[in-house]
């Protein structure tokens, strides 16, 4: 049984947070120390600890999860100007909270990552 972290409580509205979407497969709210002038975590309400605990069967709440981070970026008003999407997997990567999450970050230029 993988152990809850603080998005568990968070899900649970147990510990406040600035939720700007939730549904009965994800909740999406701000990062508490944003990397960027918009900084959302788009997070499954069931706890998956890394991307490696991922199977067949959450394929479906994965692509929501894209689907919701866009429509976030659109509310946000960052659909066109740009933005990333991130996801974080163990030590290397610096995963810090081992409840899966997706970073929305946008509102700058982020400069090049990757290609
Ligand atoms: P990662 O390094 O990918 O595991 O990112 C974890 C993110 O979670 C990090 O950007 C800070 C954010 N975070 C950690 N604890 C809290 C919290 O209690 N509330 C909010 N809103 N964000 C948190």
């Amino acid at each position: 049984m993988a152990e809850e972290t603080i998005f568990s409580k968070i899900i649970r509205r147990e510990v406040p947070a600035d939720i700007v979407f939730h549904d009965d497969k994800v909740t999406a709210f701000r990062d508490i120390s944003p990397q960027a002038p918009i900084h959302i975590l788009i997070i499954p309400n069931k706890l998956i600890p890394t991307i490696n605990d991922i199977t067949e069967e959450d394929e479906t709440m994965l692509g929501h999860m894209v689907t919701v981070a866009a429509k976030i970026a659109k509310q946000e008003g960052i659909d066109e100007t740009g933005y990333r999407l991130i996801m974080n997997c163990n030590k290397d990567a610096g995963q810090e909270v081992f409840h899966i999450h997706m970073h929305l970050l946008g509102g700058k230029n982020l400069g090049r990552l990757v290609g």
